[in-house]
């Protein structure tokens, strides 16, 4: 028995099995990879195998027993990294990492307290392999035989894990055509080639973006213009311009879904002041209003509001693409309008690489956390509390030039949904997930600190000249917790429902304009063409992929980011069609096939505009090109935590 245990050949293997082992049941029990067959079960046992004797094989390239050990010790570790990695980045944003998210080291350093708090006490068990192994290499490398076989040996198993990895690829393709070259979703990537080959995948794919934009030219913006000349729907009389020359006050409710709208926990309603506003004749409440967001969520949501362009497939456009040029609300408001931009937010500016985007973006102003008191009672999880930030917020927007357009992001109701004893005396949910159970805490926290900033505006003589708009970024609760939200809901999360929760509330409100729920069906892509034509700029000039949700030619067909689709007619999901209406499986027709056909076509322009930087090719009419060079945001004058001191004295 010691004699096998002190061989190469057996440290190799066991390093296969036991990366096997722990690569396949964290599959099982961390990610959910909608595994819908034999084959995709298959695939995902196979694709560990490949990479272990792939990168573990190389040890028989070792002359020196030392060498050789430390060598697989090392990958191994890289390896196990790069899955719990992967775990922990999973169980905050329900997908997989890319490279450009990773790199973005302000965001990951911004996440700190957020990633403590994914961390659970089992995880330890993706250490133990690490040290095992370990162990069986200090106890043993001494005794390996000094010479082996080393090239014939080491070819013959790079052979067979290459061998086992192109019948993965094959495999794959059979079941899902076109997977390299489309990049459907991350998740398909790695239900069919594992993690790890996902994170190869990844890197060149990244590498190939930075290429794009040197390799793009002229012409290449031509094909967008003329699908969004097509695609532009006019403003509707009864609308244009009902807005013109006031503020514009538009407020982010973080991680904010449409099913907390007049929700009641235990008889007690979540929101009051938002349902007070749904439910009344002031403001137009859009109830088929969807997120479009992917990997860059916040900054997803604010990139297509601003832009009416979508996110990227992989990691945000902010971060990756904050250079470009960009044809966005502050930019057009700004010279068509004479409007002065500014964003007022609780978190530090770098987040999202905001302090480079928003230059790009036109945004003049960028009150920032350090514009704000930053001191303890005042912040929890990302920054400042919601109730602060509104209340200083107001000297802020009375210093601002009128008109102006002026975003207001919330923070308080994020991803793990904190709150701090006094922040608010509502129940938590009873479901025994705590993250949708404190959910609830926060909404409601949020509510109330709206409803102070509503009032405050009125006191501030804001409210009568402002245009308000309020919208959810994106969904709170991941796919992760549906079953504690099947509680909430009362019945079961399918595909379809799943894709029906991620309704976000987009509320208008325009001094002298009716209100009322409208249903037109929309996403966020659709929010800059329906505030330009309220006051009254027409947006046929720009690239635009959204249409005003007032016009009567308003597009109905809501892109996800991963190439599925809402409409008020069809749902479609991983290729499955359902009747909106009934969310009962439907069979196809040639019209509903067409809608997700365009709904990729729109994608892929879009991702060529962001990619090849296409914006600096195209000069609609009278238009400047921003120069983020006359934008520079000097850092506030707020109260951080280490100055609470010196303000009580
Ligand atoms: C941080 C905030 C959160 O500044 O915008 O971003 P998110 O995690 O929701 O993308
Ligand atoms: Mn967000």
């Amino acid at each position: 028995m010691t004699r096998i245990l002190t061989k190469r050949m057996t440290f190799f293997w066991i390093a296969v099995v036991l990366f096997t082992v722990k690569t396949y049941t964290s599959y099982q029990l961390e990610f959910q990879l909608g595994i819908k067959n034999a084959l995709q079960s298959f695939l995902l046992m196979i694709n560990p195998i490949s990479t272990g004797i792939i990168v573990f094989g190389l040890v028989f390239l070792f002359s020196k027993s030392r060498r050789a050990g430390i060598y697989l010790l090392t990958a191994y570790f890289l390896l196990s990294f790069l899955l719990y990695t992967n775990v922990l980045y999973y169980r905050f944003f329900t997908d997989f990492f890319t490279w450009p998210t990773i790199f973005q080291t302000d965001n990951l350093g911004n996440m700190g307290g957020s990633i403590t708090g994914l961390m659970e006490w089992h995880d330890l068990i993706y250490a133990l392999d690490v040290v095992l192994l370990a162990a069986l290499y200090i106890w043993s490398y001494k005794s390996w035989p000094k010479k082996v076989a080393i090239r014939k040996r080491s070819s013959l198993i790079l052979a067979t894990g290459v061998i086992i990895l192109l019948a993965n690829i094959s495999l794959a393709e059979v079941d899902r055509p076109q997977l390299l070259s489309r990049t459907f979703d991350r998740t398909y990537l790695v239900k069919y080639l594992g993690v790890y080959n996902y994170t190869v995948y990844d890197a060149i794919q990244s590498a190939k973006s930075s290429s794009q934009r040197a390799l793009a030219s002229a012409p290449d913006v031509n094909e967008a213009k003329t699908y969004t000349d097509e695609h532009y729907a006019k403003p509707n009389s009864e609308y244009f311009g009902k807005a013109k020359g006031m503020n514009i006050i538009k407020i982010h409710l973080e991680s904010f879904q449409s099913f907390l709208i007049n929700y009641k926990l235990d008889g007690q309603e979540v929101t009051p002041f938002l349902n007070s506003l749904v439910n009344g004749k002031q403001v137009t409440y859009f109830d088929n209003f969807f997120h479009q967001t992917g990997q860059g969520k916040t900054a997803d949501a604010e990139l297509i509001m601003d832009t009416s362009l979508f996110g990227l497939p992989q990691g945000s456009a902010f971060s990756l693409k904050g250079r470009n040029t960009f044809q966005s609300a502050e930019g057009i408001l700004n010279q068509r309008g004479n409007y002065t931009s500014a964003v007022l937010h609780g978190d530090y500016k770098t987040f999202w690489n905001r302090d480079e985007v928003y230059k790009s973006l036109g945004v003049d102003k960028f009150f920032d956390a350090s514009y704000y008191n930053m001191v303890e009672g005042n912040v929890v999880n990302y920054g400042l509390k919601d109730k602060p930030f509104f209340d200083e917020s107001i000297p802020k927007l009375q210093s601002l030039p009128q008109p102006f357009y002026a975003h207001l992001l919330t923070l308080t109701n994020h991803f793990p949904f904190v709150t701090e004893e006094g922040d608010t005396d509502f129940p938590a949910a009873q479901t025994g997930d705590g993250v949708v159970d404190r959910y609830f805490q926060t909404a409601h926290y949020l509510d109330e600190a709206l409803q102070k900033f509503f009032t405050d505006l009125k006191a501030a003589g804001l409210y009568d000249n402002s245009m308000i708009m309020i919208y959810g970024d994106h969904y709170g609760i991941s796919e992760n917790h549906n079953k504690a939200m099947e509680q909430i809901v009362g019945k079961e999360i399918t595909p379809f429902e799943n894709a029906q929760l991620q309704r976000v509330p987009f509320m208008i409100r325009v001094p002298g304009m009716q209100g009322g729920v409208n249903h037109t069906y929309g996403g966020e892509i659709d929010a800059l063409p329906t505030i330009l034509h309220l006051v009254g700029i027409d947006s046929k000039p720009y690239i635009q992929f959204g249409t005003d949700l007032f016009s009567k030619q308003h597009d109905p067909v809501v892109a996800f980011r991963n190439g599925d689709f809402v409409s008020n007619r069809w749902t479609s999901i991983d290729g499955v069609y359902y009747d909106s209406t009934t969310g009962l499986e439907i069979e196809p027709t040639d019209e509903a096939k067409a809608a997700k056909k365009k709904v990729g076509k729109e994608l892929e322009l879009s991702d060529q505009i962001l990619y090849g930087d296409l914006l600096r090719f195209y000069k609609p009419e009278g238009w400047k090109a921003i120069d983020p060079s006359k934008y520079f945001y000097k850092v506030g004058d707020g109260l951080t935590e280490n100055e609470t001191e010196k303000s009580t004295k």
